[in-house]
């Protein structure tokens, strides 16, 4: 019988099958999310798929993030989609033509040869370039992958950093919900709701045509994911909204109306690029020192503005909570805790979030980190764990993230397989709706790296079988039901199958 923390399926067969979803949603120059549903290139899928791809293939991992990265914008985004210009128009809505990225991209310099959107994802791709990198050293060297992705790497870092910091305090924000990458989380629901939705008879929704309408976001959700993006497009993609950085004008890019959250896990994932970053630049042979410093100093800044002592977790900050006119002085709105009493739906510890918000909104406002106060959320959701994988947490803090893991609200080693997107304890947990409670292999195998990182090395044991186990188990689902494990969504989903195959070797 297995060792106790030792998965039932054996590698072989794991790394076999998940080869086998590899193999299918590849197109030649990079890997589809799933074939029927996203059939094209998605930003942050395609850094996970390199994670995994890099066991298979070097060669096709590299080629992955370069084809990603051929993608860029001039003012140094990388979109969230790259088009497949031989996939039908209507088989995926918001289509090319929505997002019109050669003619209302161009200020801020979308690319000619390829079309994209205009809205970005989380930044995991120097994480995921240096783990392809040691994965075969030799040919990396040989094809110049890391000189060459470098440049490209830092100019994606430079746009976050400069002109998404929108709250003025260092962190980068995102201004659409599709951008933190957890679509329809509770933790959107506040923000969202200020947000005026676009008719439904103004688009069409592709992902009923295959997903489940109960397992996907709702109608309400969608238009609103479409008024925000198309007012985004409108305006140009935000070209020209400088940095808030040195007080200049953090309220510059915020719109009324609009939506712009620091959002721990995209940050977390910033600064664990950060560090990847110094890596490769030491890698290149030059001094790594400075951008090493950066990341620590970003995850200070984390710290400071999204900590919650009182929880043990991180939590969003809403920058337009409170209205525009707390956008421009920074404390202001961060004592109104409007998002909170907004959320608060009559549960113990949401319900009394407001206090809360005083005391950990006024160590981002007038703490001595600048920038716009607004507030944070009251939800609490996955993102708020995935920090763990910061290697200059505060130990403290470490500990009161794996405490929370395992408490009632994620159930870690406990009642559920595999840690849920959402709070259970909250009366928004749903177990199947996507982002709304489904357990997650991206996120699930963030939290095995924290876990392993800082020392729980029995945690992460159990989580790694669990989740090799419930992979195969659900045929690569895209989402599972945390307690039950079975699947949700598309099944041959490549980042679950990527990542499963990075954890079983
Ligand atoms: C959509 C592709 C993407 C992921 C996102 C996920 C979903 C697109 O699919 O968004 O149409 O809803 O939320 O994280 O990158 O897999």
């Amino acid at each position: 019988s297995p060792a106790p923390h030792a998965p039932h399926t054996a590698p072989a067969v794991l790394r076999e099958r998940a080869a086998r979803v590899l193999a299918a949603n590849w197109t030649g120059g990079s890997t589809v999310p799933s074939r029927e549903l996203y059939p094209h290139q998605w930003s942050w899928d395609s850094a996970f798929i390199a994670i995994g791809l890099r066991h298979l293939s070097p060669l096709r991992a590299q080629l992955e993030l370069e084809t990603l990265l051929s993608a860029q914008w001039a003012d140094g985004r990388l979109p969230h989609i790259v088009f497949n210009p031989s996939v039908p128009l209507d088989a995926y809505f918001p289509s090319p033509d929505f997002w019109r990225s050669t003619t209302a991209g161009r200020a801020a310099g979308a690319p000619g040869t390829v079309q994209t959107s205009g809205i970005v994802q989380p930044p995991v791709h120097a994480l995921a370039a240096w783990l392809v990198h040691l994965a075969d050293p030799a040919l990396s060297r040989a094809r110049a992958f890391l000189p060459r992705l470098h440049p490209r790497l830092a100019a994606w870092h430079r746009f976050l950093l400069h002109h998404r910091d929108l709250g003025g305090a260092g962190l980068a924000a995102v201004v659409h919900p599709w951008e933190q990458g957890m679509d329809n989380s509770p933790c959107w629901d506040a923000p969202l709701s200020r947000v005026s939705p676009a008719r439904p008879h103004t688009f069409r929704r592709a992902d009923l045509d295959h997903g489940s309408p109960q397992d996907r976001p709702t109608d309400l959700d969608y238009g609103r994911y479409v008024r925000l993006a198309a007012d985004y497009r409108d305006g140009g993609y935000g070209a020209g909204v400088a940095a808030g950085r040195g007080g200049t004008a953090p309220a510059a890019g915020l719109a009324a109306g609009g939506f712009a959250v620091e959002d721990p896990s995209f940050n977390a994932l910033l600064i664990a690029s950060e560090h990847a970053l110094a890596r490769i630049t030491g890698e290149l042979g030059v001094p790594a020192t400075a951008r090493h410093e950066r990341a620590e100093r970003l995850t200070r800044v984390l710290v400071e503005r999204l900590w919650d002592p009182t929880d043990g977790i991180f939590r969003c900050r809403d920058l337009l909570a409170g209205g525009l006119e707390g956008a421009s002085g920074g404390d202001g709105a961060a004592r109104d805790g409007t998002a909170g009493r907004a959320r608060s739906g009559g549960r113990g510890s949401a319900a009394g979030w407001a206090d809360g918000a005083d005391r950990v909104g006024g160590v981002g406002g007038v703490g001595g980190v600048g920038g716009v106060g607004g507030a944070l959320i009251g939800e609490v959701g996955v993102t708020g764990l995935v920090p763990l994988v910061l290697p200059g947490l505060p130990r403290d803090i470490a500990a009161a993230l794996v405490r929370t893991a395992c408490g009632p609200r994620f159930e870690l080693g406990g009642r559920v397989r595999l840690v849920p997107s959402h709070d259970l304890l909250s009366p928004a947990f749903d177990p199947q709706r996507y982002w709304r409670g489904p357990a997650w292999f991206n996120t699930n195998w963030l939290l095995e790296r924290g876990l392993r990182l800082h020392g729980e090395r029995e945690r992460a044991d159990v989580l790694r079988a669990a989740v090799l186990d419930t992979a195969v188990a659900s045929d690569f689902a895209e989402y599972v039901d945390p307690y039950t494990g079975s699947g949700c969504g598309a099944r041959g989903f490549s980042w679950s199958a990527a990542l499963a195959l990075d954890m079983s070797v």
